[in-house]
C-alpha cells in the first residue's frame, strides 16, 4: 500500500457520564458499523481489535463540589489507561473510540506510561480545560487537559478514585485546532501556560495547510516525540457533523478536519488517536447521524493513510494480455 507499515489497536470505550447526554455512548457500535476496521484493512492497515471495554457501575457517585460522576470517570480512565498501554506495547497505534471526552485522561495516560514522552494535537470547539474548581458546568468532559498538565498540579483537588492519575504532559508539548468556544477562565489558564492555540481565526486568517506546517514545526522544534491525536468530532462544522452533544457553528470543513488527519499521519510520529463525542441519538434526522459517523471513520482513515491524492498499491502489477 505505502512505504509505511501501518497497525492500528482498536478499544472501544462506551462511556457517556463525562457529560449529561445518553446516546455517545453508543460511538463504538456506530463507528465500527459504519465499517471502520474492514476499512482500515482494505487500505493495508494491520488491526487488532481489543473489543470495548466494560465499565462498572458506581455506586454512590454524588457530585464533589459540583463536579459530576467523579468516581465513575476516575474509575473508566484508570481501565483505559491500562488498555491503551496494552495496545501500545503491543506496537500497535492506539485508537480509542469513544465515548465522551473526559476519556482522554485515560488515553493520553496510558499512551504517556508506554513511550515516556508525547505531544499531544487537540483538535476541538471546546478546550476542556476547565479545574474541577472553574468548571461551571460540573461536566468532566469539559475539564480533561486540566488533569494531564504538569503545570496545573497544584489547582486540582483530591478527587475519589483518580489518586492513580499523574499529570504527564507539558503545556510546551500541546497544540489545539479549532477552537472557538472556551470559558473565560479556559481562555485565561492558555493565556497563563503560554499554550499553542490555532483557533478558528489562525485557521481562516493561515489556512490549514500552514497550520499544520507550524504545528508540526512547534512540537518537532527539538525533538520529534510520539504524538497523541485526540479529536472531538464538534471540532468539525455541526453542519457536516451535527450528531454530537455540544455543537458550535463556525467550524472546520469536511476538507480541513481531513487535512489535520492526513498532515499528521505523514509525520510518522502519530501513535495514538483518540475520536470522541459522537452521539447517534442526537441530530435532526438519520442522514445527519450517517454524516456525522462517516465523517468520523473519513478522519480515521487519513490517520492510517488514506490520501485524497490516491492510494497506489506498492505491491501490485499491472495485468498483462
Ligand atoms: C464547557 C464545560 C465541552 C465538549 C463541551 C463545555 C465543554 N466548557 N466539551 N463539549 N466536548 O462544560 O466545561
Ligand atoms: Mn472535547
Ligand atoms: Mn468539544
Ligand atoms: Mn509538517
Amino acid at each position: 500500500q505505502s512505504r509505511h507499515h501501518f497497525s492500528a489497536g482498536i478499544i472501544g470505550a462506551p462511556f457517556s457520564k463525562g457529560q449529561p447526554k445518553r446516546g455517545v455512548e453508543q460511538g463504538p457500535d456506530v463507528i465500527r458499523g459504519a465499517g471502520l476496521i474492514q476499512k482500515l484493512q482494505k487500505q493495508g492497515c494491520a488491526v487488532k481489535d481489543y473489543g470495548d471495554l466494560h465499565f462498572p457501575q458506581v455506586e454512590d457517585d454524588d457530585p464533589v463540589g459540583g463536579v459530576k460522576h467523579v468516581r465513575a470517570v476516575g474509575r473508566a480512565n484508570q481501565r483505559l489507561s491500562e488498555a491503551v498501554k496494552k495496545a501500545k506495547t503491543d506496537g500497535h497505534c492506539s485508537v480509542v473510540l469513544g465515548g465522551d471526552h473526559s476519556l482522554a485522561i485515560g488515553s493520553i495516560h496510558g499512551h504517556a506510561s508506554a513511550v515516556r514522552d508525547l505531544s499531544v494535537v487537540w483538535v476541538d470547539a471546546h478546550a476542556d480545560i476547565n479545574t474541577p474548581l472553574t468548571t461551571s458546568t460540573g461536566n468532566m468532559h469539559g475539564q480533561p487537559m486540566s488533569y494531564l498538565l504538569r503545570e496545573l498540579v497544584s489547582k486540582i483537588p483530591v478527587l475519589p478514585n483518580l489518586s492513580w492519575l499523574q499529570p504527564c504532559l507539558s503545556a510546551r508539548d500541546l497544540v489545539y485546532i479549532g477552537l472557538r468556544d472556551m470559558d473565560p477562565e479556559e481562555s485565561f489558564i492558555l493565556n497563563l501556560l503560554e499554550v499553542k492555540v490555532f483557533s478558528m481565526v489562525q485557521v481562516d486568517q493561515l489556512g490549514v495547510a500552514r497550520v499544520m506546517e507550524e504545528t508540526c514545526d512547534y512540537l518537532t522544534d527539538k525533538v520529534k516525540k510520539p504524538i497523541h491525536l485526540s479529536y472531538d468530532i464538534d471540532a468539525i462544522d455541526p453542519s457536516v457533523t451535527p450528531a454530537t452533544g455540544t455543537p458550535v457553528v463556525g467550524g472546520l470543513t469536511y476538507r480541513e478536519g481531513v487535512a489535520i488527519a492526513e498532515h499528521l499521519c505523514q509525520t510518522g510520529l502519530l501513535s495514538a488517536v483518540d475520536l470522541v463525542e459522537v452521539n447517534p441519538l442526537l441530530g435532526p434526522n438519520p442522514q445527519a447521524v450517517q454524516s456525522t459517523v462517516h465523517t468520523a471513520v473519513d478522519l480515521l482513515l487519513a490517520c492510517f493513510g488514506r490520501r485524497r491524492e490516491g492510494n497506489p498499491p506498492s505491491d501490485y502489477q499491472l495485468p498483462e494480455p
